[in-house]
């Protein structure tokens, strides 16, 4: 294979000398370099120093200087020196003349060049991060390009058209745009960058990558230092953040396994370059009209149009914190699930495929799990187009993990979803979520172990009380009150609430132990959550996926909020139409917090509509949501769906504000979001967050 290296100079020679000095250490023998036409007199001076440090350098390398008579801008430049090279060579590296390659840097790109040849996938070669990984040698695949030193192959630059809006074009014809970091969303609207105003090669061939859904390699460490955040360059500003320690490993690097993308790495990059990749691109004076960079700006208030932007920004950068679900720390293995068969035997999947199948429940429930994963993979997803809430759950789980659904078999998506490996605490960062609320029923001798031996802090203990109104037998042989009962609870396991699921009340009528429950709790200042209109057992063949909707009477919670001041009730509802009700309720009553969308609630048309609905009612005094998972990977659809519909309710209603002529700052919205998802549901429930 044909190598060739080209380095990019404009004004800098200084930078310039650096970059081939660094070039020569690394012993290379040719290079091309290619200068652009200066744009004036002072530019022409400092080119001509250039050339004299090229006629320095003669001795210890070979260059092929390359000039332009007129001046193209940086673009021209780089897509005219990739088309010259690929015209004698199979593959180039491309080095501007800021960016010194480092001990070690042509050795990653040769070896990294040979063995990906033949690998499509793999669009481009890399060698600056940020990530500053320790104690590994590995490289890793991400989705995003970096245009400091890199390579890439004569076949994959020929499919390339580098116009900026026939890719945005197609990346919106194909649903990407949608998909692609949030930074690099809006460089899609900016009408500069649109008519190819703004002089920035690199965009097209990033996008490259997500239309194809190609990736970029990395080494663990970075092989690049940028010298030209010194506020010299053209486009970019003056920064440190992008300096990264030189440290030199001598290890040889190794390669992934899997050509998928490092979902960790990529998270974290990410993060970064949302609110970093600007720099990069514009200089100081120009910043205040690209939307990313004002972010950095707390004083600013802002403009209508950046609303969906900045709460995109805070909603997705905001930790979790979940307030009820069905999960458990991984140390319990029965009880910790994960994984694509546990994924598929959700109960609301499960009644799904009954309701549809015709097959025989009894039959369904002596199957095996796996058994089961692959009927109902089979009827809900290659039969039918997935387009439930649940059905739809799990593509975008498969999406996230980087599996093609392509209608492919079960076995074939195990397979694919088993090589993914992701820990417990990968799921907790990929979806964003710090900490969650178990459901610990302390009448289950099985699970009594879970909240007496678990030591992992972001699994926090609720008591679920159903079992003390239904199965209260141990009350009574053993003559131990209630009170006594709770308070050995509180006393162990330190719950954050306790919690009950009804109908429409009528365990708690029957026995007395609800008012006992209550005085604990005033005691103790715990909240008591309400989990209302559940008729369990609508058809028991269905077992756990055969609860249905009861007929709640919401003047029985009416009348609990009124006889018990002091206590706190976390409520939700099971039934659209109670919703208006609650809502009602809590503008009456100061100890009712609702919360969440529970079940057959947790529905984007009911979610949006009563969000608003609350927000219109009660402004922020509610928690806006629980995730109910079972399944930790469900975290990652649940919430990335939920954080949507939260962005798109509330950026309309701070728009309306906007609209009154109230002025709102980007430091005002993310105080409020995090409100909203961690200091609320946290400080409600005594968590320290
Ligand atoms: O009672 C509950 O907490 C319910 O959420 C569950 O029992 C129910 O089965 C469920 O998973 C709903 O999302
Ligand atoms: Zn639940």
């Amino acid at each position: 294979m044909r190598i060739g290296t080209a380095v990019l100079a404009y004004n800098r020679p200084k930078h310039f000398k650096k970059v081939i000095e660094g070039i020569i250490k690394e012993k290379v023998k040719n290079i091309s370099v290619y200068i652009d036409g200066p744009e004036n007199s002072i530019i022409e001076r400092e080119q001509s120093k250039i050339i004299s440090y090229i006629k320095k350098f003669k001795k210890k390398i070979s260059i092929k200087l390359i000039r332009q008579n007129k001046n193209h801008g940086l673009a021209f430049s780089v897509l005219n020196a990739i088309k010259t090279e690929f015209k004698t060579n199979d593959a180039i590296i491309l080095i501007e003349d800021d960016c010194v390659p480092q001990k070690g840097f042509f050795k990653y790109i040769y070896k990294s060049l040979k063995k990906y040849k033949n690998e499509k996938k793999i669009k481009s070669i890399c060698s600056y991060n940020n990530l500053n990984l320790k104690n590994t040698n590995k490289t890793f695949l991400l989705k995003r390009f970096n245009p400091w030193g890199w390579a890439t192959w004569r076949d994959r630059w020929k499919e390339f058209n580098p116009d900026i809006k026939i890719m945005i074009e197609q990346l919106h014809s194909l649903g990407k745009i949608n998909k692609l970091p949030l930074d690099l969303k809006i460089y899609c609207k900016n009408n500069n960058i649109l008519q190819g105003k703004e002089d920035i090669w690199s965009l097209s061939w990033t996008f490259a990558h997500y239309l194809d859904d190609a990736l970029v390699l990395y080494p663990p460490y970075s092989l690049i230092k940028n010298i030209g955040f010194d506020g010299s360059g053209i486009h970019c500003t003056k920064t440190k953040v992008f300096d990264v320690s030189n440290n030199y490993r001598s290890k040889t690097i190794s390669y992934p396994k899997k050509t998928n993308v490092n979902l960790i790495n990529e998270l974290k990059n990410e993060n970064f370059l949302v609110q970093n990749s600007s720099k990069t691109f514009f200089k100081n004076k120009k910043l205040d009209n690209i939307q990313p960079y004002n972010l950095l700006r707390n004083t600013n208030y802002l403009p209508y149009d950046q609303i969906n932007y900045y709460l995109e920004r805070f909603v997705f950068s905001t930790k979790i914190v979940d307030i009820h679900t069905h999960l458990y720390p991984s140390k319990f293995k029965n009880f910790y699930k994960t994984g694509l068969i546990e994924l598929l035997n959700y109960h609301y999947l499960a009644a799904e495929f009954l309701s549809v199948s015709g097959f025989s429940p009894k039959k369904f429930y002596n199957l095996t799990n796996l058994k089961r994963a692959k009927i109902i993979w089979n009827e809900l997803f290659l039969k039918r187009i997935p387009l439930s809430t649940s059905t739809m759950g799990i593509l975008k789980i498969l999406e996230k993990y980087e599996i093609k659904y392509e209608k492919n078999s079960f076995n074939e998506i195990l397979k694919e979803f088993n090589k993914n490996n992701l820990s417990e605490n990968d799921i907790f960062n990929i979806s964003g979520v710090k900490e969650v609320v178990m459901t610990n029923n302390p009448f289950d001798k099985m699970e009594e172990k879970i909240i007496q031996q678990n030591s992992d802090k972001r699994y926090k203990v609720s008591i679920r009380l159903d079992d003390l109104f239904k199965n209260n037998k141990i009350f009574f042989k053993k003559k131990v009150s209630v009170d006594k009962y709770l308070q050995r609870l509180i006393k162990n396991y330190k719950p954050v609430y306790f919690a009950i699921s009804t109908n429409n009340f009528e365990e708690l009528s029957f026995k007395n132990y609800f008012d006992d429950v209550l005085k604990v709790l005033r005691r103790f200042n715990i909240p008591l959550m309400i989990l209302m209109g559940v008729k369990r057992n609508v058809n028991t063949n269905y077992k756990l996926a055969g609860d249905g909707l009861g007929k709640l009477n919401v003047d029985n919670l009416e009348i609990i909020l009124r006889n018990n001041p002091k206590n706190v009730f976390l409520v939700s509802c099971l039934d659209y139409s109670d919703h208006f009700r609650i809502n009602v309720l809590a503008r009456k009553f100061s100890n009712i917090k609702i919360f969440g969308y529970w079940w057959f609630t947790n529905q984007e048309s009911i979610i949006k509509n009563v969000m608003r609905l609350r927000i219109e009612m009660l402004n922020d005094n509610f928690i806006p949501q629980h995730s109910d998972a079972r399944v930790i990977d469900q975290l990652i659809y649940k919430w990335n769906d939920f954080r949507n519909y939260y962005i798109d309710v509330y950026s309309k209603k701070y728009k309306q504000l906007i609209e009154t002529g109230y002025r709102i700052k980007a430091e005002d919205l993310e105080k409020n979001v995090y409100n909203h998802f961690v200091e609320k549901p946290a400080k409600l429930l005594g968590i320290k967050s």
